[in-house]
């Protein structure tokens, strides 16, 4: 039995912008595999190095590339990551990037938790507050400012080429739901084409 080729999407853009919620239920919907660079960083500890001024490990690109380098040659994966300009350029079909407001940006970071262990009812009401860990200070700043400059974007644009360089807004629920409809339409189409 022949196994039906299909393509390698690449969901990029600054912290914040919606990968993470577009990725999985992309993989829901097109039975795709769903890969979060940073998680997989985490499992395997692929880190090379702690970056003092952000507090936050360095990712060892290298390593990330050889762990990822079987799954992307049978195709298939939606791999999800705030950087671009590392992964081989053959691996990927189709290169998003997730472009949102300042304002609406800075909104979802300085409000995006942190997972925090989970706590008695009645402690978690008096530590709501003081455990909602946002961004603060330079790094929400500096994301911001990633945003503002379309960083990744133009990162994309050096890494691949610029015709399968698309960029999608992703303000809100609406955004997201098109969003999700123009890619499954295009998996479908490219699965055609290619097969
Ligand atoms: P990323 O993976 O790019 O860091 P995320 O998927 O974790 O981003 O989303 C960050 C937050 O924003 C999260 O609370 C979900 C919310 N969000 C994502 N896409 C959205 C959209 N299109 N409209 C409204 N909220 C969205």
């Amino acid at each position: 039995m022949k196994i039906m080729k299909r393509p390698n999407i690449l969901l990029t853009g600054t912290p914040g912008v919606g990968k993470t919620t577009l990725g999985k239920e992309l993989a829901q919907r097109t039975g795709l595999s769903y890969v979060n660079v940073g998680d997989l960083a985490q499992e395997g500890q692929l880190y090379d190095g702690f970056d003092d001024e952000y507090q936050c490990p360095i990712l060892d690109e290298d390593r990330v590339v050889d762990e990822l380098e079987d799954k992307m040659g049978d195709g298939g994966m939606i791999v999800d990551y705030h950087g671009c300009d590392f992964f081989p350029e053959r691996w990927f079909n189709i290169v998003f990037v997730l472009r949102t407001d300042n304002t609406v940006l800075y909104n979802r970071l300085e409000n995006r938790s942190v997972l925090a262990p989970p706590l008695p009812v009645s402690a978690s009401v008096v530590f709501s507050r003081a455990i909602k860990k946002g961004y603060t200070g330079k790094k929400l700043q500096d994301n911001i400012q990633c945003e503002i400059f379309q960083t990744i974007y133009e990162e994309a644009m050096e890494a691949y080429k610029e015709e399968i360089v698309h960029q999608l807004p992703s303000n809100d629920p609406e955004d997201l739901e098109r969003n999700l409809e123009q890619i499954v339409q295009w998996i479908e189409q490219w699965t055609k084409d290619n097969n």
